[in-house]
């Protein structure tokens, strides 16, 4: 018994050895929730599993004919978050790639593909409506 007790607390210290060398990885992004709108400056949130040296990490923005355009990125509320810049774009496909450095200095590549609607707003305000329309 006292043997499978140790057994798991070496189990627990190795994975938490994994954690803390861990790259960074995007767990969730802003995108999932909160689509692009054409025409408009928008800001796109990047959660990581580790913390990011937001220095030496750079994002593109990608569109049409691979052209790649810098954004411009700061630090989250929370560690491990980033939010990206996105300028107004025309609805199309686009795509965010970027090189992020981990605390641990290791660095991750990586592309999250997205698209622009050109039908603007018009979804989210009729979603908006309609649980106000069934209490009429
Ligand atoms: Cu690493």
């Amino acid at each position: 018994m006292k043997r499978l007790f140790q057994l798991s607390l070496l189990t627990l210290s190795l994975l938490q050895l994994e954690t803390v060398s861990a790259h960074a990885v995007v767990t969730d992004n802003s995108l999932q929730i909160a689509p692009i709108h054409a025409n408009r400056a928008e800001k796109v949130e990047l959660t990581f599993n580790s913390q990011v040296e937001l220095g030496l990490s750079q994002i593109f923005l990608v569109s049409k004919g691979d052209r790649h355009e810098l954004l411009k990125a700061t630090k989250g509320e929370q560690n491990g978050r980033i939010v990206v810049e996105i300028p107004p774009l025309a609805p199309g496909n686009y795509a965010l790639r970027f090189k992020i450095f981990a605390a641990d200095g290791h660095l991750t590549e990586d592309v999250i593909h997205f698209v622009v609607d050109s039908t603007e707003g018009e979804d989210q305000a009729g979603q908006e409506q309609s649980p106000n329309l069934d209490r009429l």
